[in-house]
């Protein structure tokens, strides 16, 4: 059997002196809890400093194990399903920042609310045709690079396209780009699938990223989320990655992350 490796997602914004320090102090954090690596969430690809990264991870002793791209469309607006062609160009530019970042970091990219909603006035057929063309074109640069993308399906209260595992595998199939992978996130599977072990037996084979976090988006253990059965229907689809805690810290992040470890650990 297939030995996961656990990560945490931290926010990476700005580039001020204060948020590298911050982060350092979270990573070691994240070690002392056992976690194996960090994921990254990042405001503004093009500001990121690599080589501090590096240092940082390489001083707290954790791996990168993916780079988000969700707060180009929650903190500045740009998505690849905009309905204005300079919002998606811009969207898109910065998509192929994070990918070159994620080569420089030896980090896939998750594709999730980068993506954005699509309007009334374009419809689904067309959000559909545009994604899977920017899709195809990203994973060619992505292939030169050297950088794997997960694409991941996203609840319906967030995003109006892509809910469940099975959406995600038929939009890589029309896009082409069969390099692409799925992002299976805990969270949203509850709300969109109607079970996990089964959305995971049917789709296993695509996924090449995993969010967790409990039905409340706290921390696995604080809400009724099976985690056990989960990961055991993971390794039983043969995946062999990273499951990363997508989660708010409640109460705070010390003993959010005690709380991950002690349920996750155990299951790996
Ligand atoms: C958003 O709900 C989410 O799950 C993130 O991974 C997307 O950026
Ligand atoms: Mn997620």
């Amino acid at each position: 059997m297939s030995k996961l490796k656990l990560a945490v997602a931290f926010p990476l914004v700005g580039k001020s002196e204060f948020k590298y320090e911050g982060l350092l102090r979270r990573m070691k954090r994240a070690a002392r809890n056992q976690f194996d690596g960090v994921e990254l969430h990042i405001d503004q690809p093009r500001n990121a400093d690599t080589k501090r990264i590096k240092n940082l991870a390489r001083t707290a002793k954790l791996e990168i194990a993916a780079i988000g791209t969700g707060m180009t469309y929650t903190k500045y607006g740009l998505s690849l399903l905009d309905d204005r062609i300079e919002i998606r160009r811009a969207a898109y530019e910065t998509t192929r920042q994070y990918i070159k970042l994620g080569s420089e970091l030896g980090a896939g990219v998750v594709l999730a609310l980068i993506r954005g909603r699509y309007s009334a006035r374009s419809g689904r057929a067309k959000a559909e045709e545009r994604l899977s063309r920017v899709l195809r074109v990203l994973a060619l640069y992505a292939e030169t690079r050297k950088v794997s993308l997960f694409l991941e399906p996203i609840n319906r209260y967030e995003l109006n396209l892509i809910h469940t595992l099975t959406e995600a595998t038929e939009m890589i199939k029309k896009s082409g780009a069969s390099g692409i992978r799925i992002l299976a996130d805990t969270f949203h599977m509850n709300i969109e699938e109607s079970s996990f072990v089964k959305a995971i037996r049917a789709s296993g084979r695509h996924i090449g990223h995993v969010h967790l976090a409990d039905c409340n988006r706290g921390a696995p253990g604080q809400g009724h989320i099976d985690f056990r059965g989960i990961l055991n229907a993971l390794k039983a689809s043969g995946y062999a990655g990273w499951v990363s805690a997508e989660i708010v810290f409640k109460p705070d992040e010390a003993r959010a992350l005690a709380q991950t470890s002690r349920t996750v650990r155990p299951l790996l």
